[in-house]
């Protein structure tokens, strides 16, 4: 009892003062796409890579802005399109995986206030190493439907 009463303060001492060592998850460009007012859900996007030695697996996500927020796969069958829940969604050693249209997604739900192109959400990603990357993802309109990941633009 008292031993684990000592590895929580641990834990909580170190989550304060972000001890540890460095994620091996990076994060690249992330970003929400903008959807039409009232809208109940927002898909977010990012490129995560892994600089480490061993898979490493994003596992949840959080942030004030959302009531909820859910891992997705977008995936087509027999033409018809529909998302799937996913546990985790892994980074290979050296690699990356593409949280992009059409693909993995992070499926946010029961936004708390409007966010519109422009706006800015805080979200905090939960990895199985045990690390938390917390990351500015930047709201765009992508009428186009498919986004184009150099981060050109097409207004119309
Ligand atoms: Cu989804």
């Amino acid at each position: 009892m008292k031993r684990i009463l000592a590895l929580l303060m641990l834990l909580s001492a170190s989550a304060l003062v972000q001890a540890g060592p460095p994620p091996a998850v990076q994060a690249v460009d992330p970003w929400i796409r903008e959807a039409p007012p009232g809208m109940p859900m927002m898909a977010g996007f990012v490129t995560l890579k892994n600089r480490g030695s061993a898979p490493v697996a994003l596992t949840s996500a959080e942030g004030p802005d959302f009531g909820q927020i859910e891992l997705h796969r977008s995936i087509t069958e027999n033409g018809v399109a529909r998302m799937v829940p996913q546990e985790r969604i892994v980074i290979p050693p050296g690699g990356e995986t593409r949280l992009e249209p059409g693909s993995y997604h992070l499926m946010l739900m029961q936004p708390r206030r409007a966010l519109r192109a422009g706006d800015t959400a805080r979200i905090l990603l939960h990895f199985d190493d045990g690390t938390t990357l917390a990351l500015a993802f930047p709201v765009r309109s992508d009428r186009d439907g498919m986004s184009d990941m150099s981060g050109m633009h097409h207004h119309h």
